[in-house]
This record gives structure tokens, sequence and C-alpha cells, in this order.
């Protein structure tokens, strides 16, 4: 959601302009891998602006400034001076239907001094940003810029309406309108919030009672028995790749003893993609798996079939017109991976985004899903089967024909008899941030088959750390109140392997951003349970704890004895 501090206003009239006349017409492409960027110009219509810039970028440049659209000013600003800008941005198409940009009004060397910088993100909708500041230094002309960083990966982008002026000392800052980037909810005392919490309590915990008897049998009081949890039923998790898991570096390993303090849960990023196991699944990706299944991580497959045109290993490409060959590789790719990682994986994503990825279907015809499901199923018959898709949650909520396209597949799957049993929800969030209390009324919808759920892929890309913590909290509150969802993935968690930087739980020197102390305080604070107990007159005491695995430690007269137990919502004794 953006906010603006005022309602929109007119700039004032006189102001002098930053940039030439067009000011799109001043951007020029640049960058270490510029290659990597196409811009052009194209034409708009039914807005307050005719043309705009349409930036594609093909692949994940190094980083967001590898690949940026630069224009240098042609007047100057001096300190104190009050800067308008404003532009317009929308996604043409992206994997997530969220695009990005950076935009920041800087010096051009060395250290760059940004007097303005802003990240946002946009759906298909237009959306105004603006982008208000105070001069800290002078900015004599030609010596500062103006920037839209583009390097984020596969994605393109329209920027239009640009207005950069000059507002002299005579504008005051806070009159002037300015993008904010927040969410419905976010308040301390939402409403949302209370609910959930006391739903929380509710669903997620049990009774546990400890009862402490002696060699023959008589119940032992004063007893002192500590009770830890030590694995939520719930799954935290995260995706992980197999070069880390199996790499030999101190970044490896710190890698490493993150997944194993942090996480009961994790699926590979991209190891287990048919172009990744084309030719044979690599012995690092079994050594990776075995590796967290041996620390009880539990393991999710992602994906069978992603199947749009980019995600296909190119090999297939010459067997799309071929009906017969394409069914019988496709066929064989199942049944060879299920089997291969079989016992070991407790689901698949069979189908990958089928909304925006569907040459093989539009190839084999609509029951083909159906013949894809039978033969993962007959190829580990105890693997849950799931639908993932991108889009429900995230991007606002806002798309209903994504949605109902979702809902569709899953509907006819069920409706079909096919074997699908899960139902993935992905949540890659920019700064379009969905309403917590509407993700809710999304996750109830799609509980209507009676599935399980997942929230398969969390990523949320802000440059604001203290919102992107806030709006972690909150996306996790929602997600473990709802009785349906079994598992929060996160989709990365350190800034040097994840998808979108930004959006990792730890800097690249293994720092903790507030977003990852933010996960810490939830999941190993608040939702832990560890609890001194001291037995009652009949050698019993009680605790209400989160479900999971347990070590319960008793001590009496100097010697202790430990038991482990599992705690179910219907409580354990
Ligand atoms: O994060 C993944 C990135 O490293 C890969 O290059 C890309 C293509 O395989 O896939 C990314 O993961 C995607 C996931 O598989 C499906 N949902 C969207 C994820 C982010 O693009």
């Amino acid at each position: 959601m953006f906010t603006s501090t005022c309602v929109r206003v007119e700039l004032p009239a006189g102001h002098a302009p930053l940039l030439g006349t067009d000011p799109l017409d001043s951007f020029k492409l640049d960058g270490r891998q510029q290659q990597l960027a196409h811009v052009r110009t194209i034409d708009v219509t039914g807005q307050p602006f005719t043309r705009a810039l349409q930036v594609t970028t093909t692949t994940a440049p190094d980083s967001e400034g590898s690949a940026q659209l630069i224009a240098p000013t042609s007047a100057a600003v001096k300190a104190g001076d009050v800067v308008m800008i404003r532009f317009w941005l929308r996604c043409q198409e992206s994997m997530t239907g969220e695009g990005f940009t950076t935009f920041a009004f800087q010096q051009n060397h060395p250290e760059f001094n940004p007097a303005a910088e802003i990240q946002v993100s946009a759906n298909s909708k237009w959306r105004e940003v603006d982008v208000p500041f105070k001069a800290g230094h002078d900015y004599p002309a030609g010596q500062a810029r103006l920037v839209f960083r583009v390097g984020f990966d596969r994605q393109t982008i329209e920027i239009a309406g640009l207005e950069v002026s000059n507002l002299g000392t005579t504008t005051k800052l806070e009159s002037l309108p300015r993008t904010r980037i927040t969410y419905a909810g976010r308040e301390a005392d939402a409403p949302w919030r209370k609910e959930a919490l006391a739903r929380i309590d509710k669903i997620r915990k049990g009774d546990l009672t400890v009862t402490v008897t002696d060699s023959t049998g008589h119940p032992v009081p004063d007893a002192n028995v500590h009770v830890v949890l030590k694995r939520h039923e719930f799954g935290f998790g995260s995706c992980v790749t197999a070069d880390l898991l199996t790499g030999t570096t101190p970044d490896a390993e710190h890698y490493r003893q993150i997944v194993q303090s942090y996480f009961n849960l994790a699926v590979f990023e991209n190891d287990m993609k048919w172009p990744a196991v084309y030719d044979g699944v690599p012995p690092k990706v079994d050594q990776a798996l075995n590796w967290l299944l041996e620390r009880h991580i539990e393991v999710r497959g992602h994906n069978l079939l992603w199947p749009g045109g980019v995600w296909l290993p190119p090999q297939i490409k010459p067997m799309l017109d071929h009906p017969s060959q394409l069914r019988e590789v496709i066929a064989n790719h199942i049944t060879n991976t299920v089997r291969h990682f079989r016992g070991k994986l407790t689901q698949w994503d069979v189908v990958n985004e089928p909304y925006k990825n569907h040459v093989l279907i539009d190839k084999l015809g609509k029951s083909v899903m159906i013949d894809w499901f039978n033969l993962a199923h007959e190829a580990d018959p105890n693997c849950q089967l799931f639908l993932n898709e991108y889009g429900i949650v995230d991007g606002g909520a806002n798309d209903a024909e994504h949605q109902g396209n979702f809902y569709g597949w899953i509907k006819y799957l069920k409706d079909n008899g096919a074997p699908i049993n899960g139902v993935g929800i992905q949540s890659h969030f920019g700064s379009v941030l969905t309403d917590p209390a509407k993700i809710l009324k999304v996750f109830d919808r799609f509980s209507e088959f009676g599935f399980p759920m997942e929230s398969t892929e969390l990523s949320i890309n802000l440059d604001d750390r203290q919102l992107q913590a806030e709006y972690m909290r909150d996306y996790m509150i929602a997600a473990f109140s709802h009785p349906n969802i079994h598992g929060i993935m996160l989709w990365g968690f350190w800034e040097k392997r994840h998808w979108r930087p930004q959006g990792a739980l730890y800097n690249t020197d293994w720092t903790i951003r507030p977003i990852g102390q933010a996960w810490i305080d939830l999941v190993h604070k608040q939702w832990q349970t560890d609890a001194q107990l001291v037995t009652d007159s009949k050698g019993s005491q009680a605790v209400r704890g989160f479900c999971g695995d347990y070590e319960v430690t008793v001590t009496y007269s100097g010697k202790s004895k430990t038991v482990l137990a599992h705690l179910p919502h219907q409580g354990t004794n």
C-alpha cells in the first residue's frame, strides 16, 4: 500500500526544471551489466502522460545498480533547495506480478551522496510515486543525476509522468506529498492481530502433563521438571542451495549453522528443478538432502513441472510440437525424479505457476495435469502433492483473475480425481503489502477444498528495515494463526544467496537485519516453550505449550533423567 502525507497537489508554478523539456528523453542505460536490460519508449493512453520508458531486465544482474537508467541534471540545486520529484510506475511482466525500481537523486561520483532514495514496486496498475527532498549541499548542474536502478531479476517495468522541479527555498518540504510505503493493519492495536494471537494460543498449543514416579511406581512430589520445545510441529523453514549445504568455505559453514539452528523445514531453491536434474540428480543434491534429513529438517520438493517457456530445459524445446514424444519425456522425468527421492520428501510441487506458465498444458490439453499428478502419486504414494502459485496473497491480493485461475485448477484436479492434496501459496512481497486481514480471507477461500496449505515462498523485498521487520512479524502471525496453514517457508535468508538480496534476513557479513530478528523473536522466543516445573503431591505438573517435540528433564535428589515427548494439540501425558 502507498500513502501520501497529503492529497495530490499540483506543483507550484514557475519552478526550475532539472532535466530537459521531456525528462524521459534524458535517460541512458548504464552499469556494469547494462547488457542485461533493454529500454524503449512506448505510447500510453488514458493517463495524465502519453509516453513511458519500458525497461526489460532479462536476467538477474549482480546487484540492482548493475543496470540502471541515468539522467544528468541540466540545472543546479543549491543547499537548502526543496526539490520535488514525481513519477509513475507499473509492472508489465515479472515472476510475481510486481516489478521494482530504486530511484535516487545523487552526485555523479565518487561517493554519490544521495539526497533522496526510494525503492518501490508496482503491479499492473499505474502508481504515482512522490519523492520530495531538501538538498543538504550544492549539486552543481551536470554533477548530479537521477537514477532508476533496474537490476532486478526478469521483469518489464514502465516509468512515466516524470516531473522534476527545484522549488527553491520558498516551498516547505512538509507541504509536499510524499510516498510512504506501509500497509493496512499495521497499527499496534489492529483488531486482526489481537484475534490472530488469541487463535494461536487456542490452536497451536496443547497441555503437557508430566508425572514423576519412582522405581516402585509411587508418585514423586517436589521433583524439578524442565520442559523444552525442541522442534515445532508447524514448519518454519527456508529454501536452500546444495552448493552451500555441501560447501567448505566459512560462509558455507555459517549458512549450515543457521539452517540447523533456525529451521525445521527446507526446500531446494533450484536444485530439484527439471533443468537441474535433466541429466540425472547431481550427487551433491543427495548429499545436501541427507544432511538436512539427518538433522530432522523436513524437505519438500520444488518443482516437477514449471510448464512455461523459459523454465523448461532447453533440450525439450524441439519436442514441443511432437505430442507423444513430449508426453513420454515428461512422464519419464516425473517418474524418475519422484522415485529417486521417494520416502525422503514429504511434499512435491507437481506443477508450479500454471497461470502464467502453460506451454506444456496448451500443447497437451488440460487433462494432462491430472496425468502428471497420477504419475507422481504412483512413484511415491506417501508424498503429498501440491499445486503452487504466486499472485494469490502477494501483489495486494488484487488479481482476481490470477486467484480465480488457481481456484479453478484446484477444483478441476479435485473434481477429476487427481491425487492432489496440498495448496502452495507463494508470498513474494515488494512495496505492495497486503493487509494481513485480507491474507487471512484468501487463506480461508483456498481452504475450502479441505487440503492442507503451505506458505511456500516468503520474501519481503523492502529497503525500509523497520517496515520490513514489522511486515514479517505480521505475515507470520497471520499464517501461524490460520488453522489450515502448516508451514512458512522463506525464499532465502542470506543476502549473498537470495533472489532479491534486499529481502534477506542476514547481511553478506552475517550480521542480522531487523527482519531476521523478527523471525527469531517469534519462532524462538514468543512461540517457544521452556518451563521449569515442580511436581505436586501427586507427582504431577502440567504446562500449556506449543505443539511439537519436547525434551523433559526430571531432577530429583541430585539425579537427572531426560525423556522425549511429542505434544499434539489434544495434549499428552
Ligand atoms: O529464486 C529462484 C532463482 O534463483 C531462479 O533463477 C529462478 C528460476 O529457476 O527461480 C527462482 O525461484 C522461483 C521459484 O522457483 C518459483 N516462484 C518464484 C521464485 C522466484 O522467482
